[in-house]
């Protein structure tokens, strides 16, 4: 078993790498920037699309961050459910991610946290601030009664999910305090501290 993982941890890649941990698998690292993937002309013949990250998983390459996430958790039988129907809802809940926050969630934090602040734009913020309640009410909703997405374990659901949302920790979450919970739950694990760590 040989893993490479390219995309440096400023980066959804940072998604992967917390996966990767979890499953305590070596792996080499290459902390390629998400500045420099689309005109690398060797990564470009790995994967055409330019985008990090890109995992090599014995000669099978693979991108998307979730869909990655999804083939470990799977291949290496970690945080991955037994039942067919627990499978069918971490699709569900990664496709959800991306799908119906991961586009608010960017807005949001370009306008609040990542942007020079005279490139921030307040309405834009405020707009993302908007459309991020209907999926934070949907994960509250999900989450009440029992620990994880899935019931009472973490798995790959929670993993993907919380991965494509991880800066919502600065956002006003007080209306959703089991949200707020399992995020906070989620990113205190040792393999997302760990991935963190990584260049
Ligand atoms: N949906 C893809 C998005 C990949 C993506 O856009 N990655 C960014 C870094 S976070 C990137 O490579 N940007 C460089 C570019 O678009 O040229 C995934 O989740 O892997």
């Amino acid at each position: 078993m040989a893993l490479t993982l390219y995309g440096s941890s400023y980066s959804r890649s940072l998604r992967v790498l917390w996966m990767l941990k979890e499953l305590d698998l070596p792996f080499e690292h290459i902390p390629l920037e998400w500045q420099e993937c689309g005109k690398n002309a060797d990564y470009l013949a790995i994967n055409p699309t330019g985008t990090i990250p890109t995992l090599v998983d014995d000669g099978f390459v693979l991108a998307e961050s979730l869909a990655i996430n999804l083939h470990l958790a799977r291949r290496y039988g970690r945080l991955w459910p037994a039942a067919e129907q627990d499978q069918a809802l971490c699709w569900q809940w990664s496709l959800w991610a991306v799908a119906s926050m991961e586009a608010s969630y960017i807005q949001w934090a370009d306008h609040t946290l990542w942007l020079a602040p005279e490139a921030r734009d307040p309405a834009q913020a405020a707009a993302a601030t908007e459309a991020l309640q209907r999926p934070l009410a949907r994960l509250e909703q999900a989450l009440k009664g029992q620990p994880w997405l899935l019931g009472h374990d973490f798995s790959v659901a929670d993993l993907n999910v919380a991965g494509c949302i991880n800066g919502l920790r600065r956002f006003d979450l007080t209306a959703y305090p089991t949200m707020a919970d399992w995020l906070n739950r989620c990113l205190d694990r040792p393999a997302y501290r760990a991935a963190t760590q990584l260049p």
